[in-house]
């Protein structure tokens, strides 16, 4: 059991993660964007960054020994979505890898479940509403997402909740899409990007709003489709 309680330091510790670059990029916004947060204090939190590599299985391992020895309160994990054109919260990682392009170290799966004896899915354990109501309200373009798709960043977010289900821990943990950078589309005609300052806003945000609610704010963010 690992008691998800506070650093050394005494203060509670948010672990923020963002991912290396994949899929022919030389950047990934999510490592950008959570990068110039390391160590910094948000909401009460000291925020502890690691970069995860893509690939499935391993991105995993990495993480579980990060919160074995950052003993986090709350786990937020980055990733890129690019084509999207808001950063997105997840509500929810379902059980099962299905990889459109192989991972960094050439895995493929098809159809795979992520954990044999794992439920079908798992919600996101952080306040999604009051953090996309937050992440608005500093000037970031949000939306609450149902589906990570199911590639390495639902596959981590499924995974990251069934280690802490399976552990009796009591950190709470999420995961944020966020947009390519402008720096990525520069040759990507009518594709969305975002800035990674804003982005960057839009994290410490939800961070705080995160460490600020326990239990989420009732408001609809739903889609009909
Ligand atoms: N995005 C991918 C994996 C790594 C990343 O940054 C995904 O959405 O699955």
């Amino acid at each position: 059991m690992i008691a998800h309680t506070q650093s050394t330091t005494g203060m509670p510790t948010v672990l923020l993660t963002g991912f290396a670059p994949f899929g022919g990029e030389t950047s990934n916004p999510s490592w950008d964007a959570v990068a110039p947060l390391a160590n910094k204090r948000i909401g009460g939190h000291r925020i502890v960054v690691r970069q995860l590599p893509v690939e499935f299985g391993t991105s995993l391992k990495v993480l579980q020994a990060a919160i074995r020895e950052a003993k986090p309160s709350l786990v937020l994990c980055v990733g890129q979505a690019g084509g999207r054109a808001q950063v997105s919260i997840e509500r929810v990682a379902i059980n099962i890898d299905d990889a459109r392009i192989p991972d960094n170290a050439d895995a493929c799966p098809i159809d795979a479940p992520i954990a044999a004896d794992g439920p079908a899915a798992y919600f996101a354990t952080l306040p999604i509403k009051a953090m996309t109501a937050a992440m608005r309200v500093a000037g970031v373009p949000t939306e609450v997402s149902n589906s990570a798709g199911t590639y390495v960043c639902n596959h981590l977010m499924y995974g990251v909740l069934h280690f802490i289900a399976a552990s009796g821990a009591g950190a709470r943990a999420g995961f944020i899409h966020v947009p390519y950078a402008e720096e990525q589309v520069i040759d990507k005609a009518g594709i969305a990007a975002m800035s990674i300052a804003t982005m960057v806003r839009g994290i410490e945000a939800g961070i705080e709003a995160a460490a600020a609610h326990r239990s989420d704010i009732a408001v609809s963010e739903g889609a009909i489709a």
